[in-house]
C-alpha cells in the first residue's frame, strides 16, 4: 500500500521519544516576523494544518501538558509562530492555522505571508507535519501547503488528527483521499501517522519520529 501507517517504534526509539518530551518542554517565544526567529541552531519540526485541525492539542499531547500550547474552540486562535524547546535538542513549532477567514483580511494575509516565509526559509526545519482532520481528509488548502513544501524542499509527513471522532469506514475514506493527494507531492514522507490527542493514539510514534530527527 502507498503511504501506509508508520509502524509503532522499536523500544529504543520509543525510549528516545519519551525522553525528549519527558523533561522540561518550555515555551520559548511567539514570533510575528521572520526577524524574530530564534537562532537556527538545532533540529526543528513544525505542525502545520488548517485552523482547528488540532495542532496545539497535539503538541500538548506530545508534552503531556494540557495547556502548554493554547488549544481552543475558536478557530484561528494561534496567530503567531510559537516556539517550544524540547530537551535542548529540538525546537517544536506550533504554526498559525491556514484556511480560516474569520479575521480581518489584512491580518490573515500578514500571517499567511509569514507562514510561507517561515516554511520556505528555515534551514534547520527537518520536517513539517501536515495535520489533516480524519473526518475530512486532505483539502485544497492542504494541497497548497504541500505544494509550497515541495517547492521549498521541506520534507513533510501527514498526520491524521481526531481519529477518535470517526468510525473505520469514515477513516478509510478520508485516508484514501489523503493518500491520493500525497501521491502528487514529492516532498511527502512515505508513511503517515494516525493520532488522537484525546485518546493518545499515535503519540508515542510521533515522539519517536521527532526524536529520530536530529
Ligand atoms: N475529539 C478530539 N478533539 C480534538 C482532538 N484534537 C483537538 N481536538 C479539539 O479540536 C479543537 C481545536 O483544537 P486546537 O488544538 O486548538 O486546533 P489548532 O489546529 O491548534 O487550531 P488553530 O490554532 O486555531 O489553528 C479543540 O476543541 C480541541 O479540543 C482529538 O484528537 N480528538
Ligand atoms: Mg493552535
Amino acid at each position: 500500500m502507498v503511504f501506509p501507517e508508520a509502524a509503532p517504534p522499536e523500544p529504543d526509539a520509543a525510549e528516545a521519544g519519551r525522553l525528549l518530551f519527558a523533561g522540561e518542554v518550555e515555551f520559548l517565544k511567539g514570533v510575528v516576523a521572520m526577524s524574530g526567529l530564534p537562532p537556527a541552531d538545532r533540529a526543528e519540526v513544525c505542525f502545520a494544518g488548517r485552523s482547528n485541525v488540532g495542532k496545539s492539542s497535539l503538541i500538548n499531547a506530545l508534552t503531556g501538558r494540557k495547556a502548554l500550547a493554547r488549544a481552543s474552540n475558536t478557530p484561528g486562535r494561534t496567530q503567531e509562530i510559537n516556539f517550544f524547546t524540547a530537551a535542548d535538542s529540538h525546537y517544536v513549532v506550533d504554526l498559525p492555522g491556514y484556511g480560516f477567514a474569520n479575521a480581518p483580511v489584512a491580518v490573515v494575509e500578514k500571517w499567511q505571508r509569514l507562514l510561507k516565509q517561515y516554511l520556505s526559509g528555515r534551514p534547520t526545519l527537518r520536517r513539517a507535519f501536515v495535520l489533516i482532520d480524519a473526518r475530512h481528509g486532505a483539502k485544497k488548502v492542504d494541497e497548497e501547503i504541500m505544494s509550497l513544501l515541495d517547492r521549498s524542499a521541506v520534507p513533510f509527513q501527514a498526520v491524521m488528527t481526531k481519529i477518535d471522532k470517526v468510525n473505520k469506514t469514515e477513516l478509510e475514506r478520508s485516508l484514501a483521499v489523503t493518500r491520493e493527494t500525497l501521491a502528487r507531492h514529492p516532498a511527502a514522507y512515505p508513511e503517515l501517522v494516525l493520532t488522537s490527542s484525546e485518546k493518545g493514539d499515535g503519540i508515542e510514534t510521533l515522539r519517536a519520529i521527532i526524536a529520530g530527527l536530529s
